[in-house]
């Protein structure tokens, strides 16, 4: 068949559209192609005019193919899906119908807190959520938080005295509902003599609380903030130097659920936060030795260069302490925030991905589906959901990987019965030797 014939049945073949959107960019090649060959003879300028022209329509029905969901299982059996795969159909309409409302607003008209009923906060520690909230009202939510001093061993080698909420790095999880009226108490309980406070994301007013519950050693102060959207939200110490604080350990997540529906229910809701810490070398003791102590470094910080790179405060919270856990067919949802002060995460699943990923902790918008990494900035969350398909471990890391000889590393471990169909070998597992990602 002559190329002109061969241009002419495949053209025959490929949709106005797709002809409209290549014309152009045919027209182009050809006329490049004839000025490259217009010296040369017959044979050559066809052979030129017919590549230029044929690549384009060829490239257009592979994409008019894949839009229009047609798949070759091989040479003899194509199995066509009408529209594209169900699997993957955005979520719009379905979170449209969860938030109806964009903003989620509690209401823009003042309220009378004296007529609303009181309730007090279920405040839980990481990597633990407080059950989900099914109350279709607004309360005044007492969150009673204390601060404090207290020596961790954050690394299989040293121990660093972190500054704390309620006793914990990071400090509790607080669940709320758009329309509720958060009454949080402060009481200083550092007898360093450090004043603190809570800047909370979620609250709408300058400094974001800060200023209202600058506390004093021994002090106890209290104040309203309404929530007026939904979303996952970083709380955290701002009394100056606010990064020194943040820096010490004063962080934590607070989630507002929407008003007319939260998030789809899951087997497991878990809450993981990441933070850098950064310490000067150990003093060397009179022996010669060096101390198992370690103090907080203001230069290294300030160079963003951390020592440590941790889950839920020190090196072993989510892998010798307290692993995630699972059952093959079960869904897991992470709450993940990222304290800083100073690192992006790359948050990822080692072995899993993000089924549903509401970036940002924005629960308004259509999450993100199938998502491998995720980037998580200082001073913000995310949440993920998954589906446990396989047993065996799981490892949460920073994909900048080398936080992990950091300590950037956590274990999700699911049980139940394989799935060879999904994952399989004739050969066992074999994990390398003293590798962290893979135990
Ligand atoms: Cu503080």
């Amino acid at each position: 068949m002559t190329a002109i014939k061969q241009m002419r049945a495949l053209a025959i073949r490929v949709p106005q559209s797709c002809m409209t959107r290549t014309l152009p960019t045919m027209r182009s090649m050809a006329t490049r192609v004839s000025m490259i060959t217009k010296h040369q003879n017959g044979t050559s300028t066809r052979l030129g005019y017919f590549l230029a022209l044929s690549t384009p329509i060829i490239l257009s029905m592979a994409l008019y193919n894949r839009q229009q969901g047609s798949v070759q299982m091989d040479s003899d059996q194509t199995q066509t899906f009408k529209g594209p795969d169900p699997t993957l159909t955005p979520q719009a309409k379905e979170t449209e119908l969860l938030h109806a409302d964009g903003c989620n607003l509690a209401g823009e008209e003042p309220i009378d807190i004296s007529k609303i009923p009181k309730e007090e906060a279920i405040l839980t520690t990481a990597p633990n959520v407080p059950p989900q909230i099914t109350r279709d009202y607004p309360v005044v939510l007492q969150v009673p938080l204390t601060t404090n001093t207290k020596m961790k061993q954050l690394t299989s080698q040293y121990k660093y005295e972190q500054w704390n909420f309620n006793g914990t790095v990071p400090g509790p999880f607080i669940r709320a509902r758009v329309g509720d009226v958060v009454e949080l108490s402060l009481t200083n309980n550092d007898e360093t003599g450090n004043p603190h406070n809570i800047d909370c994301h979620a609250f709408l007013g300058p400094g974001g609380g800060s200023a209202l519950t600058t506390t004093e050693e021994g002090q106890t102060k209290s104040a309203r903030f309404r929530l007026m959207f939904p979303g996952l939200f970083m709380y955290h110490c701002a009394a100056a130097p606010v990064p020194v604080h943040i820096a010490n350990g004063m962080y934590g997540l607070m989630y507002v659920q929407a008003a007319d529906g939260d998030l789809p229910p899951v087997d497991h809701e878990y809450y993981v936060m990441q933070s850098e810490f950064y310490h000067e070398p150990p003093d060397v003791g009179d022996d010669g030795r060096p101390s198992s102590q370690v103090e907080f470094s203001y230069p290294n910080a300030l160079r963003e260069e951390p020592n440590v790179v941790v889950f839920n405060g020190h090196e072993a919270a989510l892998t010798r302490d307290k692993p995630l856990k699972a059952r093959v067919g079960e869904t897991v949802r992470i709450f993940f925030g990222n304290a800083g002060p100073n690192l992006t995460s790359s948050f990822h699943v080692i072995g899993s991905n993000f089924r549903k990923l509401y970036r940002d902790g924005d629960v308004v918008s259509a999450p993100g589906q199938y998502v491998q990494t995720t980037n998580v900035p200082p001073g913000s969350a995310t949440i993920v959901d998954m589906k446990m398909w396989v047993p065996g471990t799981y490892t949460l890391v920073d994909h900048a990987i080398f936080r992990l000889d950091k300590g950037a590393v956590g274990y999700l471990n699911v049980t139940g019965k394989p799935r060879p169909d999904i994952y399989y070998s004739t050969e066992s597992p074999a994990p390398c030797v003293g590798c962290k990602l893979h135990p």
